[in-house]
């Protein structure tokens, strides 16, 4: 039965809704999705998952004592329904805003977020390390990992169930199997899955769903433990869960709170060892928009709910990511040799535009980085040429597959690298803060960074052409500056700069998009006396190295510029001068690079003006380095 009084409005904290009704928990679910949905509606953000786990959630918090309970949500991308339910409702409006929550879970935003993620696949590692540490220190309390089937692919969880498995360790695992990744999931294990959700026992427990919640409790007095043998010999399957060591329960219907709250019960209750509970749900459910999407709205901007319309910025230029799938299909018709592959992010890298005009030569590893550079090392073995298409905060995961497999092999592996730089509303885990630094401390490699789009175009070209070792072009999120595209890329030299404007008193060495700021600078620098020469790094590995001692030779002062962390690009021009005697002779050198620190979600202009690495701040710095203080405060520039 419903009521007509918000339920939700009298839940302030899990426990509030722990004393509540099961009947009522139903309703609590709708106004929740609803709630989720109006506010996601003016943040944007990822929809579809959350959506999709309303009623698990809603369960999960009922059944459990958290925040003592440990529950861990995978990715974190699915977690705003519990940062409802936890206290942040007030607050939920604020979500992926500068200063707001969070678009992930955090453990410094609240003590219902145990463990912090936004990269996927971790959440069995880290609850079984949780489970350990209770268990050393004789506590009792429920640890839960709540894992979709996308986060699924990935090795790490694997290795997590295997240790958890030889272990025994009281560990509960829900697998939440909404049949997708960002994209459709891949592979054998999203088969498997398939295989055990549509085969005749799922039917069948979807029929006795009722009787399933009517019985367990009754099973419960006699032993839970029971129960849950019951349920589980119901329901036959899930075998190379059961091989891995976990109990294994389900599937159940992850929407029906029938099936849910008695099997939750039963399995916290039960105190086995680890048990993994497969919940099949539907992403994107009960939003209409949502479910009839491709991709059941992972991932949105603002929209109408009404009308689930989406609002669209109005682009002066494509996209990066657009331009560089685009350049891969052109490099492709003219070289068979050319692949493509992505982890689980098609339509993130502009994999997906390769992949409709070459649908045999795209390979989605599914979220298993490692793997899939690894094998992407193994096709250039064997004279391929592929083209990896990841972004920047994802590649890390890979990191000695790029130095084991690939660098010390020199393979000509290529890297596209989408997202280099600040992201603005996904925050700290998903900048692309390190790849310069963490790939030009490797031998064998050239490492481009494209100042604009037609330079994009340049660098797949060049990378294509690049037979012999390894190398990857970095670009940033979102639109291009709106140059002219070349119709084809033309190879660069390798390890060459550009001067892109001609002055004698300062120098602005740019690496990347940032050039379009130093252009700015100059214009400032320009209009207080002080002619400018800007240049265009193009190369980070090899660097260039004519180009910087000219510079450093023709100019008082050099800033070197760039969109990375500390010991990137600036690291290696400063070795460079030094190696060369440059630092001798009184050069002003000053490098401009993200603060050492993880910045907060927030809009991108703001994230510049943050790192100080915005026209503005180039001009301060210059002035700084020559010791005109005085003429900041005349600085213009907003
Ligand atoms: C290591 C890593 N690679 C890629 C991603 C990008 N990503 C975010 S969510 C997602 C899909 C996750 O699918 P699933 O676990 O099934 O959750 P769902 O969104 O379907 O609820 C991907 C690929 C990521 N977060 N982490």
């Amino acid at each position: 039965m419903t009521s007509s009084t918000p339920l939700l409005d009298s839940i302030k904290s899990p426990a509030d809704l722990r004393k509540m009704k099961e009947s009522d928990l139903p309703q609590v679910a709708a106004e929740l999705r609803a709630e989720t949905i109006n506010a996601v509606a003016v943040t944007g953000g990822h929809l579809g998952s959350g959506l999709g786990v309303v009623e698990l959630t809603v369960a999960i918090h009922h059944v459990f004592n958290t925040p003592n309970d440990r529950v861990i949500w995978d990715v974190g991308h699915q977690a705003y329904p519990h940062k409802i339910l936890t206290e942040r409702r007030d607050r939920i409006r604020t979500l992926r805003q500068g200063g707001g929550l969070s678009g992930f879970t955090k453990r410094a935003e609240s003590e219902y977020d145990c463990f912090g993620a936004a990269h996927s696949s971790t959440s069995i590692s880290a609850g079984l390390g949780m489970a350990v540490a209770r268990d050393l220190a004789g506590e009792d309390r429920n640890i839960v990992a709540v894992i979709g089937d996308g986060a699924m692919s990935a090795g790490m969880a694997y290795e997590a169930m295997n240790n958890a498995g030889a272990m025994d360790s009281r560990l509960i695992v829900i697998l939440n199997d909404n049949e997708m990744s960002i994209a459709p999931p891949v592979g054998a294990m999203s088969s498997y899955l398939s295989r055990l959700t549509s085969s005749n026992t799922y039917r069948q427990i979807r029929e006795l769903g009722k009787q399933v919640a009517k019985h367990l409790p009754k099973f419960m007095e006699k032993g839970a433990q029971r129960a849950e043998e019951y349920a589980r010999g119901m329901l036959s399957g899930g075998t190379l869960f059961e091989e891995l060591g976990f109990y294994y329960v389900g599937p159940i219907d992850g929407h029906n709170m029938d099936q849910l709250l008695p099997i939750l019960k039963n399995v916290r209750d039960s105190k086995v060892g680890p048990t993994l509970v497969h919940v099949v749900t539907e992403k994107g459910k009960g939003y209409v928009h949502a479910e009839t999407s491709a991709d059941k709205y992972h991932g949105v901007v603002k929209f109408d709910v009404a009308t689930g319309k989406q609002a669209k910025a109005q682009a002066n230029a494509p996209s990066y990511t657009k331009v560089f799938g685009e350049t891969l299909v052109k490099e492709a018709e003219k070289d068979g040799k050319i692949v493509g592959i992505t982890a689980a992010m098609p339509s993130g890298t502009g994999i997906d535009i390769f992949a409709k005009a070459f649908p045999a030569r795209t390979f989605d590893v599914g979220i298993a980085e490692q793997h899939g550079v690894t094998f992407a090392a193994g096709l250039a073995s064997e004279g391929m040429k592929p083209m990896v298409a990841i972004y920047s905060t994802f590649l890390q995961r890979a990191y000695d597959q790029v130095v084991h497999d690939v660098a010390i092999q020199k393979l000509p592996v290529r890297f596209a690298i989408d997202r280099a730089g600040l992201v603005g509303a996904d925050g700290p885990t998903h900048a692309g803060s390190f790849d310069i630094a963490y790939l030009g401390c490797l031998p064998n490699f050239v490492i481009m960074a494209a100042a604009d789009e037609a330079e994009l175009r340049h660098m797949v070209a060049t990378s294509i052409a690049i037979d012999d070792m390894p190398s990857a072009f970095r670009f940033p999120r979102g639109d291009g500056v709106g140059v002219e595209l070349p119709e084809m890329g033309t190879p660069l030299e390798i390890g060459k700069g550009r001067i892109v404007r001609e002055g004698d008193k300062v120098a602005l060495l740019s690496l990347g998009t940032r050039l379009q700021e130093c252009l700015k600078a100059a214009d400032v620098l320009k209009s207080h006396g002080l002619t400018t020469t800007v240049a265009d790094a193009r190369f980070a590995k090899p660097v260039d190295t004519d180009l910087i001692l000219r510079l450093a030779r023709e100019h008082e002062v050099l800033i070197v510029v760039e969109e990375g962390s500390i010991g990137g690009f600036g690291a290696q021009v400063f070795q460079t001068l030094a190696d060369h005697g440059a630092l001798d002779k009184g050069l002003k050198v000053r490098s401009m690079v993200l603060p050492d620190s993880f910045i907060d979600q927030d809009s991108p202009a703001a994230m510049y003006a943050k790192a100080g690495l915005d026209a503005k701040g180039i001009v301060i710095k210059v002035f700084e380095a020559l010791g005109r203080e005085k003429d900041i405060g005349a600085v213009q520039l907003a």
